[in-house]
């Protein structure tokens, strides 16, 4: 996946299944948006925001986040510019190994799909085409190692989280994703509440290739400033987006 996270220090982190905010024009200034939540989330609230969200920020990349495979369709991977999906440390198998593997095996074995329903399958010049289509379409699928920190978010349950992370394992998460993994983000998610900078001071030690998000509880401009001023590459703003316009502004930086 090619993307240039140079200068990217704001996130929008849009739930598919809620409102938009009536005066969308709030977006000027953020550097990306993330379509995804941790409920009630299906390809066709996905794909109603992606079209909302592009209408009215035609600039702003917006990328799909999923949860689950089930969201992610080839319309969504087209109509998206990239899908990032969460490999999450601190969650169980399915969602560090298990949902990725079963996403690419319902890629894999549905060739007809990206190349369209009427293509006989027959000879190696035809699997040869499907191969290289499907291996076309998935470039824009990457993932993003995760940190659930707040037990008691949505996202916790939905990722299986059984416990949080101290600062030193997740410097060591950090660690891994940059030198291991080689996922080009890591993320920090408190999800509802803030963190504090303990857990991105810990992480951006390790990190120099990797780009370092933070989100939780972010809602004005002193604790985008403190995230960002610890070492987070960008803050990611989510329930002040939906919630509290005026806030939300408050927290692109200038
Ligand atoms: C949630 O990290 C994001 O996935 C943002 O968190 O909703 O608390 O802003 P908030």
């Amino acid at each position: 996946m090619e993307f240039d996270w140079n200068g990217v220090t704001h996130v929008t982190k849009v739930d598919p299944a809620k409102p938009l905010p009536g005066d969308l024009g709030v977006l000027a200034g953020t550097d990306l948006i993330l379509v995804g939540g941790s409920d009630g989330v299906t390809s066709e609230n996905t794909l109603d925001a992606i079209g909302e969200l592009e209408s009215a920020a035609p600039d702003v990349p917006v990328f799909q986040e999923p949860y689950s495979g089930d969201h992610v369709t080839r319309e969504t991977v087209e109509r998206a510019d990239a899908v990032a999906i969460p490999a999450v440390y601190n969650g169980d198998r399915a969602n560090f190994v298990g949902k990725h593997v079963d996403l690419f095996t319902e890629v894999a074995r549905k060739p007809e799909e990206v190349l369209g329903s009427s293509v006989p399958f027959v000879g190696d010049a035809i699997r040869e085409q499907a191969t290289e289509a499907i291996v076309d379409l998935v470039g824009s699928l990457f993932g993003e190692g995760y940190v659930v920190q707040n037990p008691d978010a949505t996202a916790a349950a939905t990722a299986g989280v059984a416990g949080t992370y101290t600062p030193d394992q997740v410097a060591g998460a950090a660690l891994a994703t940059e030198a291991f993994y080689g996922f080009p983000v890591f993320y920090v998610e408190y999800s509802g509440t803030y963190g504090g900078t303990e857990d991105v001071t810990a992480a951006a030690r390790y990190l120099e290739e990797t780009t370092l998000l933070y989100g939780g509880g972010i809602d004005g401009e002193k604790r985008a400033r403190e995230v960002l001023e610890a070492g987070a590459d960008a803050v990611v703003v989510g329930d002040c987006f939906h919630d509290d316009p005026a806030a939300f502004r408050a927290t692109i930086p200038e």
